[in-house]
């Protein structure tokens, strides 16, 4: 993390500019840890959007369908070993074909790939198609760290990992060393957020796992993730394509706050929020008139 500041002093200037950001970021509301993996965890994280609950469906269907497969394959095999080795059955068959099994070991496969795809295509049209946005945020991937923009409103940042002797200082606890960065993208709870994300040096991925979303940012290229968050915390994620060096060294930190609570952050991050949208300006008029 250091040597990665180190390396480039363009790095650095946005670490110290985000600095401030961050003491902004002690005014949000004390948040639960929602999304983080889990010491003893041997399952996918809780999820919290509909698109992670759908990931948890299509992740144990899968396993309903691989366990029988897995003990029936491996029942074949051990009945091969006892019962057709050379001492158990030193005179062998010599036929080469059966029609009915050919047929049915090419068929029933098939028809599983079938019924998953029932389940897989709706899944990836859900996850791939964006709705309408209400909050678009581009994101970055650099060596190490992120880059945001909330293109709307003129609001950017970086986001780096913290050291462990920092956490402390940014409300976070110890456990959460190689998770919880300086900044947090912070976004409205039960609303559409749009994510444009791209690369600036090689190739990254944005992912959070407990909203069951992950895209690769590449370079010279705009892709799109959206999510939904059901719930107000915070939801870590990690690089998830190596990227070099600091591959591990560059989390993901998201904070699912109200609406008041985001605008307010907004306002305070010096956003223009001179064209917003309904739901946006409604808050924006509360405010006004406190
Ligand atoms: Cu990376």
């Amino acid at each position: 993390m250091r040597f990665s500041k180190a390396l480039s002093p363009l790095a650095a200037a946005a670490t110290v500019l985000t600095a401030f950001a961050a003491a902004a970021d002690d005014q949000l509301p004390q948040l639960p840890v929602l999304g983080a993996p889990r010491p003893d965890g041997i399952a996918l994280q809780t999820p919290f959007t509909a698109l992670a609950r759908e990931v948890v469906f299509l992740d144990n269907l899968l396993l309903w369908i691989i366990v029988p497969i897995t003990i029936f394959v491996t029942a074949l095999l051990i009945w091969v070993i006892i019962f057709h080795n050379r001492r158990a059955n030193p005179e062998p068959a010599r036929f080469t074909h059966n029609t009915p099994i050919e047929v049915a070991w090419t068929v029933v496969p098939a028809l599983i790939l079938l019924f998953i795809a029932l389940f897989t295509f709706p899944a990836l049209r859900h996850q791939q198609i964006m709705p309408e946005a209400d909050v678009t945020i581009k994101v970055t991937g650099l060596q190490w760290y992120w880059d945001y923009e909330y293109v709307d409103h003129g609001v950017q940042f970086s986001q780096f990992m913290l050291e462990r002797e920092e956490l402390a200082d940014y409300g976070y606890t110890d456990d959460l060393y190689l998770l919880a960065t300086d900044t947090a993208m912070v976004v409205p709870v039960g609303r559409n957020i749009v994510l444009q994300v791209t690369a600036g040096d090689v190739i990254h991925s944005w992912t959070i796992p407990a909203f069951g979303v992950k895209q690769d940012g590449i370079p010279g290229r705009l892709a799109e993730l959206w999510f939904n968050a059901e719930e107000e915390g915070i939801y870590f994620g990690q690089c998830s394509e190596l990227c070099g060096i600091n591959h591990a060294y560059m989390p993901i930190t998201v904070k699912v706050v109200s609406e008041a609570d985001y605008i307010a952050w907004l306002e305070r991050q010096g956003a223009d929020l001179a064209n917003v949208p309904d739901w946006m300006e409604q808050h924006i008029q509360v405010a006004a008139t406190n």
